[in-house]
């Protein structure tokens, strides 16, 4: 009987389920206290670990200053549900007995697993890879005869965030690769939020954003294998860029040092585009926006962005949080080019409305109109510098647009690609969009909708909301676009600008950079054109070289194996623009990472490395003591990294207070059946001695120092390197040093 046996079954699981302890409820009468270590007694959160901070924390992050409703505590709260009702399990999900089935019944689980599943949002198109940081920009006042945006007038403070990235890679992919950089910028000003969605290159690779597709699914990794990542060393970006000439100016800035900045910190930004600033009068002025970093450009060499690229892919993501927190706050100074608002919209025969060309700093300076400080790291990445939305319409009164395609693309662009971004069109009540000023817009409903409005009427004209809200006029600071006559003309599909010369600005680019500068293009070039399978793009990419400079293209070609081309057209003869260069000057060396090698257990090692660490933090720089191991040494120093776990690349400088004997982990870098005479030195000190040199970065040795020095085959005396009595010697020699950012004269090239 299929019924009795079921029944029977029944009962005795029932039985067997009486047996199992059902789990007991916290607090419950008679149950055991919950094996929990976590507190369960509201309490302030505890200090954040060493390595969440940089070594010498200065300032805390914590939540934004002043009250938000938004921020989250996490602790102090009792774990809730998503709709508030508290729980006393989160780590085991309800089941029918211990080891029988799950319930659906178990919202909490079902819940928390929606929640994870639906967590990831669609990564930026491009520009997916990125660091972000808030901070303040003060105006100077002297912009006012050219524009009358309130946030320019002298002393006024705007609060702003800002947000770099690279271009072509994923959210996950390295930093320090090659690639033109981003450098947006969301000002929250008292007329309305103004977005300056800027890169650290001047020029574009495209005059028509109709082509923007083009180029970045030319560069973006192969659609078959999806390789390279964050690269543009492969066919498809060269086979693109030799056909469509126009890219050749941008492409010899990715080739130069600009492609591999140092540090976020250390890159100038550009508008790109003309803008159209206005003045109280309403009078005009074509403009161009720069960022001036105080602490100068400066870049990687190649072999450090690609080893970092492996050491440490998070470098500038790092850099730019750890200088914050330490104080060290990043500056730069906005400056604008300004030439007269002609029909013709051009200055000294360049076309302003072509985004493939620069006007040259000589010919037009660039005036400081304002200063931009990063004084604080974002408080959740997610929130803040994933969530953020830039978009070229977000203008104020004063800064207008011009009739430039690109630009013209990228206002439609920008607020199209957030929908599917961030799930609809509300993104801008997400917290870190949220303009700050009052918003009473008419725009209703929609996904994510956070605003309760009241009213009835959200259209004009009205009555039943009394006719409210009303419009504003220029007196009462509306926007109002500038009356621009629009030529007579006909519909075309046809390109706008007045000179289509492809060619000159790359060689004006090329004729301004040093020796040593020209040199790191060449090769970069070589690299690049190197990695492509196709002889046909590689010879093709060599015309285009031709066409730029004839030195340029014989040192490509020679690397490649190839023949060098003959240029296709006249190469024009261009005057150098110094300001193009990012050698010559010196700057402050606030932030850079100094490691400093010492003996872990010697207890007459260096007696002063307290003061010298203390002077080095004193210079707004970070000194980082490496040991062969970890934890407090002698002389009560503690280590921040050890000779495992430090790479030279991370040093902007070395200073070498020992010579440490090699540990007993140290991996044997010679054959000792050779017959090579026996390490004295420490083999990981030794290599990082090396690369530094081989990177052109400052050693100073002092102690026992000199020995590792000569170990690693460095001469003192020769440049950058120097041996000295004391510490604090040793310190005045690399202040001497760093502000030439590296000891250039080491690279073979510079003596050319
Ligand atoms: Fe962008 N660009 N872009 N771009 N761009 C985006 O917008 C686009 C261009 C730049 O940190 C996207 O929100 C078009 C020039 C930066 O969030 C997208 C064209 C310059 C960022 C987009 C351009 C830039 C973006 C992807 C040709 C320098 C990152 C996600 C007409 C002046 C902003 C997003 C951030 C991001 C479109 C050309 C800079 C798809 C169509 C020129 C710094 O809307």
């Amino acid at each position: 009987k299929p019924a009795k046996v079921v029944k029977d079954a029944l009962e005795k699981a029932v039985e067997k389920v009486a047996d199992l302890a059902t789990p007991p409820i916290p607090g419950a009468p008679g149950s055991a206290p919950p094996p929990l270590e976590e507190p369960t007694e509201p309490k302030p959160a505890p200090p954040r670990k060493a390595d969440q901070g940089s070594p010498e924390t200065r300032t805390a992050t914590g939540a934004p200053t002043g009250a938000d409703a938004d921020v989250r505590e996490q602790q102090g709260e009792y774990l809730t549900t998503s709709t508030g009702a508290r729980l006393y399990d989160t780590d085991h999900s309800l089941r029918a007995g211990r080891r029988g089935p799950t319930l659906l019944q178990d919202h909490h689980l079902r819940e928390k697993i929606t929640h994870f599943d639906h967590e990831r949002i669609p990564e930026r198109v491009v520009h997916a890879r990125g660091a972000g940081a808030h901070g303040v920009f003060v105006g100077y006042g002297n912009a006012k005869n050219v524009c009358k945006a309130a946030f320019l007038d002298e002393g006024v403070t705007t609060p702003v965030f800002v947000r770099f990235s690279t271009v072509l890679g994923s959210r996950g992919s390295a930093d320090t690769v090659r690639d033109t950089r981003g450098f947006a910028t969301k000002f929250y000003t008292s007329e309305g939020t103004f977005d300056l969605v800027g890169n650290n290159i001047p020029v574009f690779f495209i005059q028509d954003g109709i082509k923007f597709p083009d180029i970045v699914h030319a560069a973006k990794p192969h659609p078959d294998r999806e390789i390279p990542q964050a690269q543009s060393a492969h066919d498809t970006f060269w086979d693109f860029v030799s056909l469509h000439t126009e890219a050749t100016h941008h492409v010899l800035w990715n080739m130069s040092d600009r492609g591999i900045p140092r540090s976020y910190r250390m890159m100038e930004g550009f508008g790109v585009h003309s803008f159209r600033l206005v003045n109280a009068e309403g009078g005009t002025a074509l403009a161009k926006f720069h960022w001036k970093p105080k602490l100068g450009v400066h870049s990687l060499t190649w072999e450090e962005a690609q080893m970092i690229g492996g050491v440490d892919p998070d470098f500038h993501r790092r850099d730019l949080y750890d200088a914050i927190e330490a104080g060290a706050f990043p500056q730069w100074e906005l400056g604008i080019q300004v030439f007269p608002d002609t029909p013709e919209q051009t200055f000294e025969g360049i076309d302003l409305l072509d985004s493939t060309k620069i006007v040259p700093e000589e010919l037009a300076p660039v005036q400081p109109i304002g200063v931009l400080t990063l004084n604080r790291n974002p408080t959740n990445f997610f929130a803040e510098t994933e969530q953020v939305a830039f978009h070229l319409g977000n203008l104020v009164p004063g800064i207008d647009v011009t009739d430039d395609p690109l630009f013209q693309t990228r206002l439609f662009s920008y607020l199209d690609t957030q929908l599917s971004r961030l799930g609809g069109p509300n993104f801008n009540q997400i917290p870190i969009n949220r303009p700050h000023v009052p918003v009473n817009d008419m725009f209703r409903d929609g996904f994510h909708q956070h605003a309760v409005h009241r009213g009835v009427a959200p259209y004009k004209p009205n009555t039943l909301d009394g006719g409210c809200p009303f419009f504003a006029g220029a007196d009462t600071g509306a926007f109002v676009e500038v009356p621009q006559p629009v030529a007579e003309s006909v519909k075309e599909r046809r390109a706008h600008v007045t000179v289509d010369d492809h060619f000159s600005q790359a060689r004006l680019f090329y004729r301004s950079m040093t020796p040593v500068e020209r040199d790191h293009i060449v090769r970069a070039f070589t690299f690049e054109l190197g990695k492509c399978y196709e002889q046909a793009v590689k010879e093709r990419e060599l015309r285009v070289l031709a066409n730029v400079d004839a030195d340029l293209c014989a040192k490509v070609a020679q690397g490649l194996g190839l023949p060098a081309p003959e240029p296709s057209e006249v190469l024009a003869d261009v005057t150098p623009s110094p300001a193009l260069s990012q050698l010559g000057g010196e700057w402050p060396a606030d932030g850079r990472m100094i490691g400093i090698v010492v003996d872990a257990d010697d207890p007459d090692g260096p007696a002063d490395l307290h003061a010298l660490r203390q002077s080095i933090s004193a210079a707004g720089m970070v000194p980082l003591l490496i040991a062969a191991r970890g934890g407090t040494l002698a002389d009560g120093l503690v280590a921040q990294r050890t000779f495992l776990t430090a790479r030279s690349v991370e040093f902007d400088a070395l200073l070498v207070a020992s010579a440490p004997a090699p540990a007993p982990d140290a991996l044997p870098q010679r054959d000792a059946k050779a017959g090579a005479p026996a390490l004295t030195v420490d083999p990981r000190v030794v290599l990082m001695l090396q690369e530094v040199y081989r990177h052109a970065k400052a050693v100073v040795a002092w102690g026992t120092g000199p020995t590792a020095l000569a170990e690693a085959g460095l001469v003192p005396g020769e440049p950058g390197v120097v041996v000295t009595e004391t510490a604090a010697e040793a310190l005045e020699q690399l202040q001497g040093l760093l502000p030439a950012h590296r000891v250039w004269e080491r690279f073979p090239a510079s003596a050319v």
